[in-house]
C-alpha cells in the first residue's frame, strides 16, 4: 500500500496522520505532499521522518490512494491527475461533494455504494458527518419530513487562522483576523461565506449533503450555522419531525445500537454532550432526546462530535480502510 497525504502539513493533514497512526493503517510506502513552501520540510510518522514532496512528484509516485485535505482548488486541479494515474482519491473538500458522478461517502451509511472504479471519493462536511450519523437510523426507522438544525461550531473548523484569532484575542493581542468580528466571547451567525439566498455555505452543505449520503430528496433540511468561541468540536441543536410516531426509548435504543455513535442523555446526573469532552474521539455523541411538545412525531436533540475527527480525518480514514478490506484498491 503506497499512501499519499495531499496536505500533510494542515490542521486536518495532521489529524490524518494522528488516525492513520492510531488505526495501523497498512502502509508500505508513505508520501507526504503539500504545497511548494513546504517541500523538503521533515515530518515524522511512527517515529519515521519523511521529506515533504509537491504534487507532481506524488502523482508521477502512482499511490493507490491519495487523502486530500488541501483546499477546494487544489483537489479540483490535481484529484483528476491522481485519478488519471490510477490513484484513488479521498477528497476531504467541498470540490466533488455534489458532483452526479462522485459519491459522498459516511462509511457507516453508504460505503456498500463504492466500487473500483470510483477514483475520486468525497468525504462530507464535518457538520454533515455527525448529523447524519445520528439521522440515518432514525430516517430508515420513522422516515423524516423536516430538520431544523442549528449549529455551534468550533474555530478549528475555520483552520489556523482562526484558532489564532481566538488565542490573541484571549490574550489580549491585537493580530490577523480570521473573521470579520471578535470570536472571543461572541458568537458569529456566519460559517463560511453568504450565498445569494441568504443563507451561508455552510447551511446549505448541512441542507443538500445529507439528501445525497442517505439517498432520499423526500425530506428537507433548513440550518443556521453559528461560530463559537470553542476551540474544537462541534455542536448541533437538532428538531427531527418524522412521518410515524415514535417511543422515546426506542430512539435511544436505536441510536445506543448504532456503531459510532454513543448515547451520553441523563438530566438527572447533568449527563450530555459537549465539545470539551468530545476531544479526538471519534464517536459522535447524542444526548437531550426529547419529543417536541408542540408538534406530532418530533423530536429534539443534541449532537456533538470532534469536527476534525470523525468530520474530517477519522471518516476519510474509514473509507480508506473500508477500500483496502474490499479489495477495491
Ligand atoms: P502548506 O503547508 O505547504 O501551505 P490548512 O487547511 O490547515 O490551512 O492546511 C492546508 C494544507 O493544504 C497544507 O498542508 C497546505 O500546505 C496544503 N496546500 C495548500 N495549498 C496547496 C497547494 N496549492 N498545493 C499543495 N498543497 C497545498
Ligand atoms: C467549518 N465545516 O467548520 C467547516 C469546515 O466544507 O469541508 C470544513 C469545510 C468543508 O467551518
Amino acid at each position: 500500500m503506497k499512501l499519499a497525504l495531499v496536505g500533510a502539513t494542515g490542521m486536518v493533514g495532521e489529524v490524518m496522520l494522528k488516525v492513520l497512526a492510531e488505526r495501523n493503517f497498512p502502509i508500505d510506502e508513505l508520501l507526504l505532499v503539500a504545497s511548494e513552501r513546504s517541500v523538503g520540510k521533515e515530518m515524522t510518522f511512527k517515529d519515521k521522518t519523511y521529506k515533504v514532496i509537491g504534487l507532481e512528484e506524488a502523482v508521477a509516485a502512482k499511490p493507490n490512494i491519495a487523502l486530500f485535505s488541501a483546499g477546494g482548488s487544489t483537489s479540483l486541479e490535481w484529484a483528476p491527475k491522481f485519478a488519471e494515474a490510477g490513484t484513488t482519491v479521498i477528497d476531504n473538500s467541498s470540490a466533488w461533494r455534489m458532483d452526479h458522478d462522485k459519491k459522498l461517502i459516511v462509511p457507516e451509511i453508504n460505503a456498500n455504494l463504492l466500487t473500483k472504479s470510483d477514483k475520486i471519493i468525497a468525504n462530507p462536511n464535518c457538520s454533515t458527518i455527525q448529523l447524519v450519523m445520528a439521522l440515518a437510523p432514525l430516517h430508515k426507522k420513522y422516515k423524516m419530513k423536516r430538520v431544523v438544525v442549528s449549529t455551534y461550531q468550533s474555530v478549528s473548523g475555520t483552520g489556523l487562522k482562526a484558532v489564532k484569532q481566538m488565542e490573541n484575542e484571549m490574550a489580549g493581542i491585537k493580530g490577523e483576523m480570521a473573521y470579520p468580528y471578535p470570536i472571543h466571547r461572541n458568537a458569529l451567525p456566519h460559517c463560511d461565506s453568504f450565498e445569494e439566498n441568504g443563507y451561508t455555505k455552510e447551511e446549505m452543505k448541512l441542507a443538500r449533503e445529507p439528501q445525497k449520503i442517505l439517498d432520499d430528496r423526500t425530506f428537507s433540511i433548513t440550518a443556521t450555522a453559528v461560530r463559537i468561541p470553542t476551540a474544537g468540536g462541534h455542536s448541533e441543536a437538532v428538531n427531527v419531525q418524522f412521518e410515524h410516531d415514535f417511543i422515546l426509548g426506542d430512539i435511544r435504543k436505536m441510536l445506543h445500537e448504532t456503531p459510532g455513535v454513543t448515547v451520553q442523555d441523563n438530566t438527572d446526573t447533568n449527563t450530555y454532550p459537549m465539545p470539551l469532552y468530545a476531544h479526538d474521539k471519534d464517536e459522535v455523541f447524542v444526548g437531550r432526546i426529547r419529543r417536541d411538545e408542540t408538534q406530532p412525531n418530533t423530536l429534539n436533540m443534541w449532537i456533538v462530535s470532534d469536527n476534525l475527527r470523525k468530520g474530517a480525518a477519522t471518516n476519510a480514514v474509514q473509507i480508506a480502510e473500508y477500500l483496502v478490506a474490499n479489495s477495491l484498491v
